[in-house]
């Protein structure tokens, strides 16, 4: 055992530091006897020593393992143990060398290296979790082709690639495609398979499998369909093939992230691929058929082209967002799916850029990359190549892409090659659009309008606020997509994308007859913050008139927040014209069902409270959740003598079907019956949970009673129907929390850690709590400060056991010093707790640490 000791001095990592390794790795063979205490792992590498290697320092990562032998070419030899690894004098020409080491995958409750789940063997080696399996040089840019040999009495024994033979007692494996060791994947257990298949456009006959515990079989069908439209979508769009005989799926209960894209043997959180109508909503479904196509579009962005270090994080992971992203349009809806994704933008991301924790999408240090799997890292990276498709257009965007996949298959790449892909092929100039992945924070830009004579000016000014370490930053080049309407509604400038490239940069438009009403930032082109003095009439004319609909919801959502802001600050009752726009918006059956239900989704708390302080004032949780609760009673009693017709009108027949269309008359229709709870003590909710025959309507319904305090029988009656069902017994703690009252939120959290289905070892089940508590805002914030205590008192407690999931649910205190004094206090003191506790591990404390510091 050879781990550093935790609380001291953590070694911080560089990118200006990047040296190659300084050996080839030829081939790599593994042969593991397992044993849930002592598996013993024994490696064969072939080593060459790189000609012109800078550093020849053999050094191999390694933590956690019991190093029993190790030999070059047969002979035992003496490696040194250091800090992280081992080191070891070795010949200078090709050498094998082999390792036999114990390892402990039961103990192992961080969820990394090989560890267990459920009496499942199962590994997660992204991102530095291959060196608790073996010493090895644990870095994406040393590739190598994998073979394994797994010895144990598993029924089923799986690894990455392609199945080489079999027999009692043993299972071999062979990868033929070098990868990282990140990529490496074992799993062994009592499995089940949903068996599928498809075949290449090249007509390669490819067996797929989802692989589960026995009695989940029935939860297969969609993600095995998704997996089939996922690598048709690839083959049309981007021309990309899969490259073996054989990809396998597997679920586990005990995960730390959602999946995990191992070559040809994909891991994936059971929460994100088993699905069923009776134990999944409509929410599940579209999640889990974005997942899957994340981790099998990985196989060529990512696996085939990996990231040369781990600051390159988002050159695979936010390129493959993007293309899950795009993938999600084309299945779906386009515009449901960018508002979606721009709510979650804002609700993840911006905090993120305009805190503590900002860094850039390729950040240039890092303590712990795990720190790193970020909404600026995923959500950011893909933002930042959607406006590179914006900026060179559609067809150079696919001749960039044909570049890469030519010039860069089989390497380990930087931001820096794919860039120059995009100059290549197009011959632009992408220095300043490079700013994108090294500079932190969200642009603000700030628009002004002049009109005279016919003429139209548009006058934009963009700054970014200082982030931790960079103070002062460059203009960037912002895409403006921008379209004009007339004050009669029609388009009378159709969406034109201006750049903007300097401090401060005006546009004009000729041959206007009247002074136009503009539309701008459409489809939300660009991740920045808009500054612009409006009407909330003039809002109220783009969410009837816009042209794109992306805008059309962000006039809505604006308005919404003008007028929730208004309430919050000065008290004032709902704006009346507001309240009438969207009744009329509610009624228009000619209207999509999914975008009526967006536009009737007010903002969050969470989002109000980072409005109010970008516009500098100090949030009140308590008083955003009260205006919050009038918005929505009043727009109740709006609505009343609709309601009931309305809820009719939308309700879907039928049996169950989880696409969009579906989906979003039920997003509709639970919005509404949430409004009718409200009026009608809850008859109509507690009707469509008794009849409801699937698990979006019995949710909805349920949260509807919940939240109205109406739904202790349905809740008991809930919890005895699905307690075997550990997704679904997810929501069922999630939702009390969710549902609680500010003032009841941390105590009702706090008895259900004391729950006996309550695990600190099962990630998803303590986020369902955890998670669900610090998404409460008004009641983790509440001014007692009971909820940050009880969520630092957990996250001490799951420190220990699971760093990973410890450190990223730190992050529910980053927004902090938006916060008055006496609640900064009450988390200064919590962040210190945490810090101080005896044996931190190095994860929680760089985010703890960060936190405090900025
Ligand atoms: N590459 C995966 C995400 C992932 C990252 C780390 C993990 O364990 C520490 C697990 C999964 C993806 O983007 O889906
Ligand atoms: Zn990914």
């Amino acid at each position: 055992m050879n781990d550093a000791a935790p609380n001291a001095a953590p070694q911080t990592f560089y990118l200006k530091d990047y040296k190659p390794f300084g050996y080839e790795v030829e081939s790599v063979k593994l042969t593991f006897q397992l044993s849930p205490n002592a598996t013993k792992v024994h490696s064969a590498i072939r080593f060459t020593p790189k000609a012109d290697a800078e550093d020849n320092r053999f050094f191999l990562h390694g933590e956690q393992l019991s190093l029993i032998s190790a030999k070059i070419d047969g002979t035992p030899v003496t490696a040194r143990l250091v800090d992280g690894g081992l080191e070891c004098d070795v010949p200078r020409r090709s050498f094998l060398w082999e390792a036999e080491v114990e390892i402990d995958p039961a103990a192992d409750t961080a969820l990394e290296g090989l560890y267990m789940s459920n009496g499942m063997y199962c590994t997660q080696c992204e991102a530095e979790g291959f060196r608790k399996i073996t010493y090895y040089p644990d870095r994406p840019d040393v590739m190598s082709t994998f073979t394994v040999r797994i010895e144990g009495n598993e029924p089923v024994m799986l690894s990455n690639g392609n199945p080489t033979g079999a027999g009692e007692g043993w299972a071999e494996w062979h990868d033929p495609w070098p990868k990282p060791a990140y990529l490496f994947a074992l799993v062994a257990g009592d499995l089940v398979n949903h068996p599928g298949s498809f075949t290449t456009k090249s007509g390669k006959d490819v067996e797929l499998n989802i692989w589960v515990r026995p009695g989940d079989e029935g939860k297969c069908a969609f993600g095995m369909e998704a997996l089939k439209k996922s690598m048709k979508w690839d083959e049309d769009v981007y021309g990309l093939e899969y490259d073996l005989d054989l990809f396998n799926i597997v679920a586990v209960d005990d995960f730390n992230m959602g999946a995990m894209e191992n070559k040809g043997l994909n891991i994936f959180n059971s929460s994100c691929v088993l699905a069923s109508p009776e134990t999944s909503t409509d929410a599940n479904f579209e999640r889990i058929e974005a997942i899957i196509a994340h981790e099998y579009f990985h196989n060529w962005t990512g696996n085939r082209i990996t990231c040369r270090d781990w600051f390159q994080l988002c050159l695979k992971e936010g390129l493959t967002v993007f293309r899950d992203a795009q993938f999600t349009a084309d299945m779906r809806s386009e515009p449901v799916k960018r508002i979606e994704d721009v709510i979650a933008l804002r609700a993840r991301q911006f905090p993120e850029d305009g805190g503590p924790l900002a860094h850039p999408p390729r950040p240039e240090e890092f303590q712990e990359i795990n720190n790193f799997y970020t909404a600026t890292v995923y959500e950011k990276g893909a933002e930042v190549i959607g406006m590179l498709k914006r900026l060179v257009g559609d067809d150079n965007y696919y001749k960039a892409l044909n570049l890469y996949f030519e010039r860069h298959d089989g390497q380990a790449c930087t931001i820096e090659d794919w860039l120059k892909v995009f100059e290549d092929a197009t011959g632009r100039d992408l220095s300043q659009f490079k700013l994108w992945y090294s500079q932190a924070g969200t642009p603000r830009v700030k628009v002004s309008e002049e009109y005279a004579d016919g003429t139209y000016t548009l006058t934009f000014e963009q700054s970014t606020p200082p982030t931790p370490g960079q103070p002062e930053k460059a203009p960037r080049v912002i895409p403006m997509a921008v379209g004009l309407l007339s004050p009669n509604g029609d388009e009378v400038r159709a969406t034109e994308v201006l750049e903007l490239t300097e401090a401060k940069q005006s546009f004009t438009f000729d041959g206007l007859a009247s002074k136009p009403v503009p539309s701008i930032l459409r489809e939300f082109s660009a991740p920045v913050i808009l500054e612009r003095e409006t009407t909330n009439s003039e809002r109220a004319f783009l969410l009837a008139h816009d042209t794109d609909p992306f805008n059309r919801w962000e006039a809505g959502n604006a308005l919404a927040k003008e007028v929730r802001v208004a309430m919050v600050l000065d008290g004032t009752a709902p704006d009346a014209a507001y309240l009438d726009a969207l009744e009329k918006l509610v009624r228009d059956d000619e209207q999509d069902p999914a975008f009526r239900a967006l536009v009737l989704s007010p903002p969050s708390q969470s989002d109000i409270a980072q409005t109010l302080h970008e516009r500098g004032h100090t949030p009140d949780p308590q008083k955003i959740y009260d205006a919050a609760e009038t918005f929505t009673q009043t727009l109740a009693q709006q609505l009343e003598t609709s309601l009931p017709r309305l809820y009719a009108a939308t309700t879907v027949e039928g049996p169950y079907v989880p696409d969009a269309d579906g989906a979003g008359k039920r997003a509709l229709n639970s919005r509404i019956l949430s409004l009718l709870t409200r009026l009608d003590g809850g008859e109509q909710a507690a009707r469509q949970y008794a009849s409801a025959d699937n698990m979006t309507q019995q949710y909805a319904a349920l949260a509807a009673l919940m939240k109205a305090e109406k739904g202790e029988a349905q809740s008991q009656a809930f919890f005895e129907q699905w307690q075997d069902d550990r997704l679904v017994m997810d929501k069922w703690f999630a939702l009390q929390i969710a549902c609680a009252a500010p003032e009841a939120t941390a105590a009702t959290a706090k008895e259900l850690t004391q729950h006996p289905l309550f695990s600190m070892k099962n990630p998803n089940r303590f986020r369902a709590v955890m998670g669900a508590l610090a998404g409460n805002h008004a009641g983790f914030h509440h001014a007692s400060g009971a909820g940050y205590q009880l969520l630092a008192e957990n996250l001490i407690a799951l420190d220990s056991v699971n760093p990973q999931t410890t450190a990223r649910m730190c992050a529910a205190f980053q927004t902090w010093k938006r916060y008055d004094s006496k609640r900064q206090a009450q988390i200064q003191t919590e962040l210190e707790r945490i810090l101080a506790t005896s044996g931190l591990s190095r994860d929680t404390h760089e985010m703890v640490s960060r936190m405090l510091s900025a």
